[in-house]
C-alpha cells in the first residue's frame, strides 16, 4: 500500500508542471508541499511590479550616465517684478509682445487721451460756465452735429479696439501644434506638480525654497521653488492644467500666461518662449493659508539641454515611447533631485 502511494506521489511530482491543478490539490492534503505552494503565488504577485518596474529601469538607466544640466541663474530684470516697476513685464512669447504693444501702444494712448479730454472738458465747462461768468445759461437742448459726432466716435474708438482684441484673444486660445510638448500640471494647496506623459517623466513638485536656499542660489526668495518647471526654449509647448483641491491659477506674467487650474477639470494654454531663461510667477487664485508662498519658476533650456535634462530625470526625449504604467506607478512625491 505505501509503495503503491509513493508510485502516486512520483508520478504526481513527474507530472506535475502539466498537472498544475491536481498539484495544488495535492499540496492542499500535503504538509511538506505546501511549503513550496505558498511561495509559488510570490512570483507571480512580484512579476506585474517587476514589470511595471522594467520601462522605468529601462528608461532610468540613461540617469546615471546623463548628468542635469546646471541650474541655471536669473537674470536680474527678465522674468521677474522689480522694485519700483508699474507697467507689465517685459514679455518673451508672441502673444505676449502682441498684447504688450497693444496695451502700450493702443490701450494706453486711447485711455490717457479720452480721461485728459474729458478732464479738460468738465474743467473749462466748470470755469466758463459758472454763475458767476454766465447768470443766464443757454436753453439749447439739441444739437444734431455734436449729438452725431459723440455717438460715431466712440463707436469708432471701440472699433478700433476691438479688432486687434479680438485677434490677440483668439490667438491666445489657439490649440497647440501636433508637435508641442505637453506638460501637465497640477494645482496642490499649496505647491504644483509637474508632470511630462510623453517623455515618461512622472510627477515631481515644486515647493517654496527656503530663504536661505534662494539666497545661496542667487534667487528671489518668494518666487523660486525647489524644482522648477523646466521646458525647451523656441519649441511650441501645452499645458494641461488642472486643481487637486480648490482652484489655483497658474501664472507666468513674462510668458503672457494665466490659467485657472480648477479641480476636475483639464485648461489648455499653449505658448512657445522667444529664449533660454528664468521665469518666474505665482498662484493667482486665492486658494488659502499658503497660497503666497506657492511660487512657478519655468526654466526655458536650448532644446539640446532640455533632452539632457529629459533624459536625467530618467525620460525619452523623443517621447511617445514611455509606457503609461511607468507615470501611473509613480507617486506624486517622487521628485527628481534636481535644486
Ligand atoms: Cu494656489
Amino acid at each position: 500500500m505505501k509503495m503503491v502511494k509513493s508510485l502516486v506521489l512520483a508520478g504526481l511530482l513527474a507530472f506535475s508542471p502539466a498537472l498544475g491543478m491536481t498539484q495544488t490539490a495535492f499540496a492542499q492534503d500535503n504538509a511538506t508541499a505546501a511549503a513550496p505552494a505558498a511561495e509559488a503565488p510570490a512570483p507571480v504577485a512580484a512579476a506585474p511590479a517587476e514589470s511595471a518596474a522594467a520601462p522605468a529601469a529601462a528608461t532610468a538607466a540613461p540617469a546615471e550616465k546623463v548628468a542635469a544640466p546646471p541650474r541655471m541663474k536669473p537674470t536680474e530684470g527678465i522674468g521677474m517684478p522689480m522694485p519700483g516697476e508699474w507697467t507689465i513685464q517685459k514679455q518673451f512669447t508672441d502673444t505676449g509682445r502682441q498684447a504688450l504693444w497693444m496695451h502700450n501702444y493702443l490701450l494706453m494712448p486711447i485711455i490717457t487721451f479720452t480721461s485728459i479730454f474729458v478732464l479738460i472738458l468738465l474743467a473749462w465747462t466748470m470755469f466758463r460756465y459758472r454763475r458767476a461768468a454766465n447768470p443766464t445759461p443757454s436753453k439749447t437742448s439739441h444739437n444734431t452735429l455734436i449729438e452725431v459726432i459723440w455717438t460715431v466716435l466712440p463707436v469708432l474708438i471701440l472699433l478700433v479696439i476691438a479688432v486687434p482684441s479680438i485677434g490677440l484673444l483668439a490667438d491666445q486660445y489657439k490649440p497647440a501644434p501636433k508637435d508641442a510638448l505637453t506638460v501637465k500640471v497640477t494645482g496642490y494647496q499649496w505647491y504644483w506638480g509637474y508632470e511630462y506623459p510623453d517623455q515618461g517623466i512622472p510627477e515631481f513638485v515644486s515647493n517654496l525654497q527656503t530663504e536661505e536656499k534662494a539666497k545661496e542660489n542667487g534667487e528671489p526668495y518668494l518666487l523660486s521653488p525647489d524644482n522648477r518647471l523646466v521646458l525647451p526654449a523656441g519649441k511650441p509647448i501645452k499645458l494641461i492644467i488642472t486643481g487637486a483641491d480648490v482652484i489655483h491659477s497658474f501664472a507666468v506674467p513674462s510668458l503672457w500666461v494665466k490659467m485657472d487650474a480648477v479641480p476636475g477639470r483639464l485648461n489648455e494654454k499653449s505658448f512657445t518662449i522667444d529664449k533660454p531663461g528664468v521665469y518666474y510667477g505665482q498662484c493667482s487664485e486665492l486658494c488659502g493659508a499658503r497660497h503666497g508662498f506657492m511660487p512657478i519658476a519655468i526654466e526655458a533650456l536650448p532644446p539640446a539641454q532640455f533632452e539632457q535634462w529629459v533624459l536625467s530625470q530618467g525620460g525619452n526625449p523623443k517621447g511617445k515611447a514611455a509606457t503609461p504604467a511607468t507615470t501611473a506607478a509613480a507617486a506624486p512625491a517622487a521628485a527628481p533631485a534636481k535644486i
